[in-house]
């Protein structure tokens, strides 16, 4: 089944509530929560705060991407802020499977993300170890930006790779998830798109809903 991820980093921020509000309604599967820190990436987003304050009014799945350097120190307070998945950039990791270990011992889904040249070839070595892999389709740090089109390629050993193990890997895209582009990667094999700046805020508030779907409807992959 696909999954619908509105990126929060792309809301409206001076009505994130009312916005959390319409997308509940509408039918998101989950909210990504980008968190920046200024350092692995040139940009700041957001923070446990917003995580804390989403899960007093949300029972919606909240997905954190985390994009800083220290991915380690940070894993105890966002899994106490609520989230439900945490993705940790493997390339700021010394020790992944350490890193994944600690985020489902809290009770959460363990996830990586991957940046767009990166490879994936040592995922084979702990896929068991891993619920959540963010294959990032653009550099992280910015919402808006032109698509790597080199990583459908990705999607596709990723989920080939779980096949061969018989595994369900959620595999969430990220970055320039919209109408042009959704459909190629759902056929590579990804079920979760997260969705922002050009695949779902760039519609009304009212058709919100009806854009999910036809994301939701596309045939899944066809391997
Ligand atoms: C980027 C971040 C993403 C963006 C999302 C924006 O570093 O991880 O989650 O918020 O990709 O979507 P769009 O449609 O503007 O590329
Ligand atoms: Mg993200």
């Amino acid at each position: 089944m696909i999954k619908i991820a509105p990126s929060v980093m792309c809301f409206d921020l001076m009505n994130i509530g009312g916005t959390v509000k319409t997308l509940d309604a509408a039918g998101a599967d989950m909210y990504h929560i980008d968190v920046m820190d200024g350092h692995y990436v040139p940009n700041h987003s957001l923070s446990a705060d917003i995580v804390r304050a989403m899960r007093a009014v949300t029972a919606t799945a909240l997905d954190v991407h985390l994009m800083v350097t220290n991915p380690m120190d940070f894993i105890g307070p966002y899994a106490e802020a609520g989230a439900d998945i945490i993705s940790l950039h493997i390339e700021t990791l010394d020790h992944p499977v350490r890193a994944l270990r600690k985020i489902r011992s809290l009770g959460i889904k363990a996830g990586l993300a991957v940046s767009p040249a990166t490879g994936i070839d040592n995922f084979e070595y702990f896929l068991d170890e891993l619920d959540y892999v963010c294959v990032m389709m653009v550099d992280p740090g910015f919402a808006g930006q032109t698509l790597v089109s080199g990583v459908y390629k990705k999607i596709r050993r990723l989920r080939d790779m779980a096949g061969a193990i018989g595994k369900r890997l959620d595999i969430a895209v990220d970055g320039q998830v919209k109408g042009s582009t959704a459909k190629g990667m759902v056929e590579a094999g990804a079920n979760v798109l997260v969705v922002g700046s050009s695949g779902l805020f760039s519609h009304p508030p009212g058709e919100y809903g009806k854009v999910m779907e036809g994301y939701r409807n596309i045939p899944p992959e066809t391997a």
